[in-house]
């Protein structure tokens, strides 16, 4: 973990001064912006902007993703497939335009990652999805 965040953090300096660099390992205090050891959509969203974690993925910069943009950004399709299903970007283009915006991605990813349909974002959850975003993007899974 130490390590990893060590590595993540050298990697991601060094990135500054170039292109976007690896997603940098997320902390979950940072994100539980009120503390209550619950991630809620809110606190998600921000976190989620605050990381420019869309702009990881969206090769061109525009601001949207395409379904071309998605496929080449996250990783190994059989275990994305397992994740999130076979459906994901439709299922999270809420809005029928075939791209992912900003928002559909978070509420996406948020959906997809609380495990329990609780409502919220645990720390067991939230370590989840922290192993499954990584150096080689995303969703290097
Ligand atoms: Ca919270
Ligand atoms: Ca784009
Ligand atoms: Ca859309
Ligand atoms: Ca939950």
């Amino acid at each position: 973990m130490t390590r990893n965040w060590l590595k993540t953090t050298a990697a991601a300096a060094l990135a500054t001064a170039f292109l976007a660099g690896p997603v940098a390992a997320q902390a979950y205090d940072d994100w539980d912006a009120n503390s209550d050891s619950m991630i809620d959509q809110t606190e998600w969203n921000t976190g989620w902007a605050n990381q420019g974690l869309t702009g990881s993925i969206d090769a061109d910069g525009d601001g949207s993703i395409t379904q071309t943009e998605f496929e080449e950004a996250r990783g190994d399709e059989a275990r994305f497939t397992e994740r999130y299903g076979e459906t994901a970007f439709e299922d999270w283009d809420s809005n029928d335009d075939d791209m992912l915006n900003d928002e559909e991605l978070s509420a996406g990813m948020y959906s997809a990652y609380d495990a329990d349909t609780s409502g919220g974002i645990d720390e067991t959850e939230f370590g989840l999805w922290e192993d499954d975003i990584g150096e080689e993007g995303l969703f290097d899974i």
